[in-house]
């Protein structure tokens, strides 16, 4: 169980003072504060629909420091299971006594409104449950990927204090790539009938996931499909196929992925060489490979187990601080390409300085290029409704 509180960020938020916020969203901010659904519910809102103020509200939410939910991100194609994957994960969850965070970022999930519709009786059962909040998202992001504002939204559920986080996120085009953006281990969901063990290679699933899961294993091809996906791993990494495991489930020789080369796997079976004193010098890691059939819950606890093993390796080998540097990082950025969009549009909306532009073009005391320099220097400096808030 992650700490529900990082302590070292908190510490050095104390410098950043909160901003101050308007009434209606200090409340939410004191609302989250205080545990309650429906101020989480509507700050949702309030970030999703990026209304005014929304920036400095979620600034106020990062300065009060990092809770550092584990985000767990799923993606794959439509239809493969993801959602009732995702269910099974909660349920597990919730049976360790620890609250989940769900973002659904699918138009054909059946989360809807907060509830989820699922052709089974069972997933209506979590909707009810109060430690577990589901919030379902339009995909519409301007550069075709993951909208800034999800990840915005798991800061949120973040800032309420799940320990647990889960993103799922539809596998078309180049979203799923972008689900690196927003989850600290991704998993990615294949299943048989789709034959697409080769396509998601060459769709850069290769490179994104962090744990592959064979879904609908109840199916034919999933053995094949298994086959498929490690000897896939096996060539990128440079390596032979190694031994695959007959049972279902994990791949623990890949989980632990010891001294890197499937050549000692005969001492790698020794299980007292799991735990050696190699914890000073990670291995690499490579995804393993569990195999699921999220309609029955069969291998849900392996991948939950291989998760696990994900965020400790994670941990150990700095990989998680390098992976929260690059999100922040790439958040700075996504802030200000937005904020930038959305000035040069207000710029632009502006008819009647753009015609008085034209005019003075026409005459032959401007240029395009005078008018455009003229209009930046208004974006950057003309006061804003709802600035972005300073520290
Ligand atoms: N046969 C079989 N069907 C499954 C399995 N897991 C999910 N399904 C079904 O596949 C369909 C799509 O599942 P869903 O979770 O909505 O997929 P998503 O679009 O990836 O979120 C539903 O009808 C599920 O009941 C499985 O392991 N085996
Ligand atoms: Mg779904």
């Amino acid at each position: 169980m992650p700490p529900s509180i990082d302590s070292s960020a908190k510490a050095g938020a104390a410098s950043t003072p909160a901003v101050e916020l308007p009434p209606a969203l200090q409340t939410l901010f004191d609302g989250i504060r205080e545990g309650k659904r429906v101020a989480l519910a509507r700050a949702i809102s309030v970030v999703e629909n990026e209304r005014t103020g929304f920036q400095s509200f979620l600034h106020a939410l990062l300065a009060e420091g990092r809770h550092g939910g584990a985000r767990l991100g799923i993606t794959g194609p439509p239809g493969a299971g993801k959602s009732s994957l995702v269910s099974e994960i909660a349920r597990a969850h919730r049976e360790q006594d620890e609250s989940v965070g769900i973002v659904a970022v699918d138009p054909t999930s059946p989360y809807s409104g907060g509830a989820l519709l699922g052709d089974r009786i069972r997933m209506n059962d979590l909707a009810l449950d109060p430690g577990i909040f589901i919030r379902s998202m339009a995909s519409r992001g301007s550069l075709g990927g993951l909208a800034t504002t999800t990840k915005e939204v798991l800061d949120v559920m973040d800032a309420f204090g799940f320990p647990r986080l889960v993103v799922e996120t539809v596998g078309v085009g180049q979203t799923e790539l972008e689900i690196t953006g927003a989850a600290d281990t991704v998993v990615v969901v294949l299943v048989p009938e789709s034959g697409d063990g080769i396509q998601a290679m060459k769709a850069g699933l290769m490179e994104i996931a962090d744990i592959f899961v064979v879904n609908k294993s109840d199916r034919p091809g999933a053995d094949r499909l298994v086959k498929e996906v490690r000897t896939a791993l096996h060539l990128r990494s440079g390596r032979a196929p190694g031994r695959v495991p007959a049972h279902h489930g994990v791949d623990h020789a890949a989980v632990a992925s010891k001294a890197g080369s499937d050549a000692e796997s005969g001492a790698s079976d020794d299980p007292a060489s799991d735990d050696s004193a190699e914890s000073s010098a990670p291995e690499p890691w490579v995804p393993p490979v569990v195999q699921t059939m999220a309609q029955t819950g069969d291998g849900v606890e392996e991948l939950m187990e291989t998760v696990e093993r994900h965020r400790t390796w994670l941990v150990e080998s700095g990989e998680l601080e390098r992976r929260r540097i690059r999100r922040t990082r790439e958040r700075i950025r996504d802030i200000l390409d937005r904020e930038m969009r959305r000035r040069v549009r207000r710029e632009l909306g502006d008819a009647e300085g753009l015609e008085a532009a034209l005019g003075r073009i026409t005459r032959g005391s401007a240029t395009p290029y005078s008018v455009a320099a003229e209009m930046l220097d208004r974006i950057v400096v003309e006061p804003e409704a709802a600035p972005l808030p300073r520290a």
